[in-house]
Parts: C-alpha cells; sequence; structure tokens
C-alpha cells in the first residue's frame, strides 16, 4: 500500500532576487504537500549542485535552496520542479548578481551641463560639431535627439517624431538639429534613416558615406534604390570641415541585438571603414537598456552595475569591432513627461565623452588640409 498522495502545487512561488556579490541568494516557496521529488534546474538544465556552494533543503512543506556568496556566475533563471506520482508543478524566478560598478557616471546633471554649454571648439573653422546618428529603424536614433534637446530646452522634446514601433523607417528627409534655449550650443545632429530589417533596404552604404564626409545638402530625400549624384543640386562637391560630420554614432538597440546580422553588419563595417580611413572618432550609443534589463528598467542607474547590460556591450562590441570603451548604454525619454534626471545623466556621461573626441578630430582636421574625395 502506498501512501495518499496529492498533486504537487505551489501554495507560494518563488521570488525574483537581486544581490550584491557575496550575499547569499535563498530561494523558496512553499507547497501543499510534503510527498514530491523536488528537482532544481538554473536556466533550463539540471542544477548542477557544488559543495559548499548550494545546499537544497526541505522542511514540511518548504522548499528552499541556498546559494553561497554569490557571484556573476550565479545569475540566472532557477527553476524547481515538484513530482510525484499524481503529477507535476514547477515556478520559477530570476536570480540578478549586481556586479561591482566598473564603470561610473556622475549622477549630477549640473556640473556636466554647465561645461557642455561653455564649451569652447578648439578651431574657429567650425562652429559646431557634427555628429551623424545611425543605425536600424526603430534603435532609438530620434529619441535620442529628443532626449538631448530636452536636457538642454527642459522640456519634453517631440520635434524630430519618434516613431511608434514599427518596421518602417520614419525618417526620410536628411535634418541637422541643433539645440537652442536662448543660446546656441555646439552640436548639430543628424538622423539618418535607418535600414530596414528585413530587405536590408534604407540609406544606401554610399549615401552615408557621402553624409560623413559632408557632401549631402540638407532636405535631401534619400532613395533605397539609388544614391546621391554628384550632379544633383543636393550633392555638395567641396564641403568644408564645418559641413563634415567629426563624429558617427552607431545607434543600436540592446533589447535587438540579435536582430543584427548579415547585410546590416556588412554595411555598418563599410561606413566604420570609410570613418576609420577619415580618422573620425565612432561610437556607440546601446539604446533601450531598460527592455534589456529589468535591473536597469528598475533604476537606470544600475546601469553599470547590470550583467545583462555589460554582457550585451561585449556582445556589441565583438558584432561591430568597436571597442568597449567606445559603448555607452543611454537611456531615451519614451513615456516619460516630466525630466528625469538620471536619464539625463547617463545621456550627459556620453555626450561629454563624444563631444571631447569629436572636438579634437576638429583639431586634427583643422591643423592640416582634410582631403575629401
Ligand atoms: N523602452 C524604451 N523605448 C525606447 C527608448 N528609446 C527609444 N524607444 C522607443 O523605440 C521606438 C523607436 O524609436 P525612434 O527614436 O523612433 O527610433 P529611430 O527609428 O531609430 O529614429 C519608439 O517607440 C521609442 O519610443 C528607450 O530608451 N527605452
Ligand atoms: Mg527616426
Amino acid at each position: 500500500m502506498g501512501v495518499l498522495q496529492t498533486k504537487p502545487e505551489f501554495a507560494t512561488v518563488l521570488a525574483e532576487k537581486q544581490v550584491k556579490p557575496g550575499q547569499t541568494i535563498t530561494l523558496n516557496c512553499k507547497t501543499n504537500t510534503e510527498v514530491f521529488i523536488p528537482t532544481w534546474e538554473k536556466n533550463g538544465q539540471k542544477l548542477e549542485c557544488v559543495e559548499g556552494k548550494h545546499k537544497i533543503k526541505q522542511i514540511g512543506k518548504t522548499c528552499i535552496l541556498e546559494i553561497a556568496n554569490a557571484q556573476e556566475g550565479d545569475e540566472g533563471n532557477y527553476t524547481l520542479n515538484l513530482n510525484n506520482k499524481e503529477g507535476t508543478a514547477s515556478c520559477s524566478a530570476m536570480v540578478t548578481v549586481e556586479l561591482n560598478e566598473w564603470r561610473t557616471v556622475e549622477w549630477k546633471e549640473k556640473p556636466m551641463i554647465e561645461n557642455l554649454r561653455s564649451f569652447k571648439i578648439g578651431s574657429d573653422k567650425v562652429s559646431e560639431l557634427r555628429f551623424l546618428l545611425y543605425g536600424p529603424v526603430g534603435a532609438g536614433k530620434s529619441s535620442v535627439i529628443n532626449t538631448i534637446k530636452s536636457i538642454f530646452e527642459r522640456r519634453q522634446f517631440i520635434n524630430c517624431l519618434a516613431s511608434a514601433e514599427s518596421s518602417k523607417s520614419y525618417t526620410i528627409y536628411y535634418q541637422k538639429y541643433s539645440v537652442a534655449q536662448g543660446k546656441f550650443f555646439p552640436f548639430a545632429f543628424n538622423d539618418i534613416m535607418g535600414v530596414e530589417k528585413e530587405k536590408c533596404e534604407g540609406v544606401l552604404t554610399d549615401d552615408i558615406i557621402s553624409a560623413l564626409k559632408g557632401h549631402v545638402k540638407e532636405d535631401y530625400q534619400f532613395f533605397s534604390t539609388h544614391p546621391l549624384s554628384k550632379d544633383s543640386t543636393y550633392y555638395l562637391t567641396n564641403p568644408s570641415l564645418s559641413d563634415m560630420m567629426h563624429c558617427l554614432v552607431n545607434v543600436i538597440p540592446a533589447d535587438k541585438l540579435v536582430l543584427i546580422k548579415g547585410d546590416f553588419i556588412r554595411k555598418i563595417k563599410a561606413v566604420r571603414q570609410a570613418a576609420r580611413r577619415m580618422g573620425m572618432p565612432q561610437v556607440v550609443f546601446l539604446t533601450r537598456v531598460d527592455r534589456a534589463c529589468p535591473m536597469a528598467k528598475a533604476n537606470l542607474r544600475n546601469v553599470y552595475k547590470s550583467k545583462k547590460i555589460r554582457d550585451k556591450m561585449y556582445e556589441c562590441s565583438n558584432l561591430l569591432g568597436i571597442p568597449l570603451n567606445c559603448i555607452f548604454p543611454v537611456g531615451n525619454y519614451h513615456e516619460e513627461t516630466g525630466m528625469n534626471e538620471d536619464i539625463n545623466c547617463l545621456m550627459l556621461d556620453a555626450l561629454t565623452k563624444i563631444t571631447d573626441w569629436a572636438n579634437d578630430y576638429v583639431v586634427k582636421c583643422s591643423n592640416k588640409q582634410v582631403h575629401v574625395e
């Protein structure tokens, strides 16, 4: 005669955990019966218990997994399966281990705003530093410009229309966005029509390279079928240093890195190669970090404590061949209606660095005759 069994069910489920390195992680939950065989999994694989690290306990109807001395490698999705003759039940929870903050950000906007407000470009040949934002449709290029304008103009900006989620590009014309609030700020941004995900349509690589070199005049409409012709009235034959771009900002969505492959990588590499030949600084703004990481969503100040974000940065670095110190996770205004100092600080931190690099480039170019083909 066997023991009468009831189908296992959870009275309480596992809770998500976020711990600091060195802490003990305790996962526990209550069941409706004491008669079952528990098995624990990590990321879908049977948990390999390590002596002194993992402790599995059952006290009455409570199941417990203790993980001592939390480390990066302990991060993952943990599942508890209960099994008896009457059936099975399972529940899962995400365990996140904070990294020790590996890059520091000044979470005070005022000094950074003041610094950028009073920034003096190191050459009188150029009145504004020019940044070309390039990346796939929906990456957040327009949102980056809106966010920067919002920071300096102290109000929400929707001027350059971030599109609703869609796979079609919204930006069609080549347009320059400046920052102003009574006072002129020495930066300007061009948001270039993205690359369509499936067909890899969008702006042709030759046109993006022309834009980097300053050949493309404002209001030009890009075509995915043919590049800007040298005979067009929109083609600037002899661009000056102030018509050229001074920094290439690749805008890459952290939550959609897997979609960046094949043709787009080839395109991005061709653009990067052209920028490299010109000696132009190149960076990545890694957007939509809140979509990629719950820790960053809960608090943007966690970006440099998040293993997920760091992994995304490494992935991006490997994918595009851009060094880690040129990759900046940023947050954009997208649903907020008021100002948020954390969003501002993360963006200002990146903007301060790329402003210095763009300025170095301008100084270098103005000291020698730049040759633009
Ligand atoms: N959650 C989240 N959404 C964002 C962020 N940045 C942009 N978005 C959204 O992503 C979508 C595409 O952004 P958009 O700026 O139009 O991309 P673009 O095509 O590269 O110009 C819009 O729905 C934005 O609201 C971000 O940091 N977090
Ligand atoms: Mg756009």
